[in-house]
């Protein structure tokens, strides 16, 4: 109310105010002279007529840029950049002259322009990489600032997580500020508040994180056509600038600064039912042995709002669900892992033996009004109080609630509502005066208003079950769903892109807003499979499954009120087609586990952009994706049209995996990508070696999936959920090509036992030469024992029939076996563990 009356004055003021009082009312503060600088072994710090900046170097490619109008820089802390990462810097060589001071690293040239102060970062070829405007200094006004940029025509954006609307955010303009909003093709803001993007420009991609958890807001060239611009409502300015020049490289850069994301359990990489909800318990049974009984794999099933009493965190409803931990166990016996919400609203009902409640008001855990009373908003529970997450005694008071749903068995949790949601609060969230305490480590412990904290409230709520499951299960790996979260938030756990709606339109923009969330350090993701809100037609939920199993997270999720979305309920054709799709996630799970780890280790994304994978191609780039390196997933970008769609291939050979053959172009490039053709003829490669942009039919059972050449593919027989223990040969399906090799990593899928070596991780590679393919085989690593006691390698491209097979240092010829039709030999070998080769003639 205070806030609107507020805004409702200002927006008064302007309009009858003469300018001149006005601008004497709030005058900016412009970052436009340097008046004096001293070098610092790491950086340069540099005196304005306003104030301060100073710039160091986090790593030869990553730049920290401080700047306050006040001769002091605002505290040094952060909830996003990782301590180590904060304060590492390198050493640097100092360089001036009469227009400009900086400084150089190994591979950056830093400029601080003196008259006007502009800030220039150059490769050490000379290349701007990023630039302040000309004529737009940065400036601080109404407690906030903006920084403008360079920007050239057509430069490219990406990132700030899984904003909507255009895949690539050139021209658009964006507010982060965590709100509860359903998924439209343009919704801003929504859930998440990420404030970093990746930008290319003639051939070059480089990154910037605002660290700043106020309502910040990114303008890339809406309202200039020559700058973009960001800034903030109030809090420090304080930017990192990475230097790719690969957009992989600056990836990693930013997860350098902010973290990687927790190894998963096994299972949660496998099928998962959801619905708002399955009540009472016995729904929850009939959905669990329809999908045994069917035979669709599944590995998790989800408890929505409903099953508690009186929709209070952290209880029961004992009507609806008399034996709860005899649910679980029979789950579990039926190898289900249960997840369950568990909202970060705790029910106001003072005196009611509601412990929560009791328990945090005890503790004094709750946010509080300006005036210092407890916050009360309404929400599920009726009114509701919100814990104060960003003190560490209040994030271990909440781990703590989870002690009973553990001890019960409970698999995973799920925290919704948490941007946060309040339904009778300002903005459908909670009044930003309200007030929070900072107690945490490598922080002033103080109180901050929530216009400060607001953003990262998720991420802190998301960190508390994180940590506190792991309290609770000290050698288990927690599974956390969150729905907002902050930069940084790939450190505990998953998160999903919120309500989504049942339409081909949402389905397309599910994979943009995936994969705008890899780029933005969050690799565990996942949308609404089906769409939440509406009900899917039968044929769009076949496509969203099909995409869906090349998705981190695989997640059939619907709303109250929708038709049921379960995978049978359209019946025995689609669900046959949705099954074999399951399956094949099923069949591939080596493949993503391997990919899972790589994620949990490097922060690399598992759905990935095509430019990831080849730079600067950004051909296909709204609707194809990688799912890892080997991969490229091509959805119809209208599924809903029986109208042909064009795949456009990044420079490679690829296999269909469909049919295991080599994708040549025979037929004539289409007109529309006659311009890929002439730019990789220019570019020097001979067009026989990959495949020209190629026409293809959309048809319902098949969704276009092409291997890369160069891939090893790790696959294993068909289970019907992750606790199973696979029967057969490990298969390795091998694609010759360039750069060809693979790898596989396993352990016991659910504890930490891991990280101190209790793993098997092996390489692949293989050559070809002439007649002779020859496969690889590194010395496996770690201790843990695998499944399989035999493994079959399929070598494709293999286009005759005869063939000896043999393993170096043993003369047994192999027992094969030639798939004429797939132009793939198959080879039976023992286990092999120890480095070898398998040669094939
Ligand atoms: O206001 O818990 O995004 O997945 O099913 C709706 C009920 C609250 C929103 C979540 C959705 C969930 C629903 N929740």
């Amino acid at each position: 109310m205070r806030y609107s009356l507020n805004l409702l004055l200002s927006a008064l003021l302007l309009l009858s105010l003469p300018c001149a009082t006005l601008a004497q009312s709030t005058p900016p503060v412009l970052v436009d002279k340097v008046t004096s600088a001293t070098p610092l072994h790491d950086g340069v710090e540099v005196h304005t007529t306003s104030g301060i900046v100073r710039i160091t170097a986090q790593r030869d490619d990553i730049l920290r840029i401080r700047i306050a109008a006040s001769t002091a820089l605002p505290e040094d802390a952060s909830w996003a950049v990782l301590p180590a990462s904060r304060t590492h810097t390198v050493d640097v060589q100092p360089q001036q002259d009469d227009v400009s001071v900086g400084f150089r690293t190994a591979a950056l040239d830093l400029r601080v322009e003196r008259d006007p102060l502009r800030i220039v970062v150059r490769d050490l070829q000379g290349n701007v990489l990023s630039a302040d405007a000309p004529g737009r200094p940065s400036r601080f006004e109404h407690g906030g600032f903006t920084v403008y940029k360079q920007m050239a025509e057509g430069q490219h954006f990406f990132g700030l997580g899984d904003k909507t609307g255009n895949f690539d955010r050139y021209k658009q303009a964006y507010t982060l500020w965590n709100t509860d909003t359903g998924v439209q093709d343009w919704s801003d803001p929504i859930y998440k508040s990420i404030p970093f993007f990746l930008t290319t420009t003639a051939g070059r991609s480089s990154g910037l994180f605002l660290d700043n958890t106020w309502r910040t807001w990114f303008d890339f060239g809406k309202q200039a056509r020559d700058a973009y611009a960001f800034g903030a409502e109030g809090g420090p300015l304080d930017y990192y600038f990475i230097a790719g020049p690969t957009p992989k490289q600056v990836v990693l850069g930013y997860i350098y600064l902010t973290g990687t994301p927790p190894l998963p359990p096994l299972w949660s990489l496998g099928f998962q039912q959801s619905r708002y909800s399955y009540t009472p318990e016995s729904q929850l049974r009939q959905v669990a042995d329809r999908l045994r009984a069917d035979k669709i794999p599944a590995d998790a099933l989800y408890l929505d709002i409903d099953y508690q009493y009186r929709n209070r965190p952290f209880t029961v409803d004992p009507q609806t669900f008399p034996n709860f931990p005899g649910l679980v166990s029979d789950l579990a016996k039926q190898n289900f892992h249960l997840v369950t919400i568990t909202d970060l609203h705790i029910a106001h009902v003072p005196d009611a033996g509601y412990a929560p409640y009791d328990s945090g008001h005890a503790g004094d855990h709750f946010i509080k009004r300006a005036d210092g009373s407890e916050y009360v908003g309404v929400v599920w529970p009726g009114p509701a109080v919100f814990p104060d997450f960003t003190r560490q005694q209040t994030r271990a008071w909440w781990g703590n609630l989870y002690t009973e749903f553990v001890k019960d068995g409970v698999a995973g949790f799920w925290n919704d509502m948490n941007e946060p949601s309040v339904f009778d609060g300002p903005g459908f969230t909670m009044p930003i005066d309200n007030i929070h305490r900072i107690d945490e480590p490598g922080f002033a412990t103080r109180t901050a208003t929530h216009a400060e904290i607001h953003n990262i409230l998720g991420m802190q709520n998301e960190r508390a079950t994180y940590d506190g499951l792991l309290r609770l299960r000290p050698n288990e790996r927690p599974f956390v769903l969150t729905r907002a979260t902050f930069a940084g938030g790939q450190r505990y756990g998953f998160t999903w892109t919120g309500d989504n709606n049942s339409t081909y339109g949402q389905l397309r923009l599910a994979t943009q807003m995936l994969i705008n969330l890899g780029l933005s350090g969050i690799s565990f993701v996942g949308d609404d499979i089906g769409g939440f809100g509406g009900s899917a037609n039968a044929d769009l939920l076949t496509r969203w499954v099909e995409i869906g199993a090349f998705n981190p997270l695989f997640r059939d999720h619907s709303t109250k009120g929708s038709m049921p979305q379960e995978l049978w309920v359209h019946g025995p054709e689609q669900e046959a087609i949705r099954r074999r799709y399951v399956e094949l996630r099923y069949r591939l799970m080596p493949y993503v586990y391997t990919l899972a780890e790589e994620a949990s280790r490097t922060g690399l994304p598992m759905v990935r952009p095509t430019f990831l994978e080849f730079p600067n191609d950004f051909d296909g780039m709204e609707t194809e994706f990688f799912f890892g390196r080997s991969f490229l997933v091509v959805p119809p970008p209208f599924a809903e049209m029986p109208e042909d769609f064009i795949v456009s291939f990044p420079k490679a050979g690829w296999y269909d995996f469909w049919t295991g053959h080599r994708v040549v172009s025979d037929a004539p490039p289409v007109a529309a990508n006659i311009v890929a053709v002439a730019n990789a003829a220019a570019a020097g490669v001979a067009e026989s070696t990959f495949p020209q942009p190629m026409k293809l039919h959309p048809q319902l059972d098949t969704l276009p999936v092409y291997v890369r050449e160069g891939s090893i593919i790790p696959m294993q027989p068909l289970v019907q959920s992750t606790n199973e223990t696979p029967n057969g040969p490990l298969e390795l399906r091998v694609y010759p090509g360039e750069a060809c090799a693979g790898s596989l990593y396993l352990d016991d899928g659910h504890t930490l036992n891991y990280q101190h070596g209790d793993l098997l991780r092996q390489g692949f590679s293989c050559t070809v030469s002439g007649d002779t393919v020859t496969v690889g085989f590194a010395a496996r690593q770690g201790t843990y024992k695998p499944w399989w006691k035999s493994m079959e390698v399929v070598v494709y491209n293999w286009n005759h029939s005869k063939a000896t097979a043999t393993l170096s240092g043993s003369s047994t010829v192999l027992k094969t076996r030639y798939d004429a039709q797939a132009h793939a030999l198959h080879v039976s070998l023992p286990d092999v563990a120890q480095a070898a080769e398998l040669h094939l003639q």
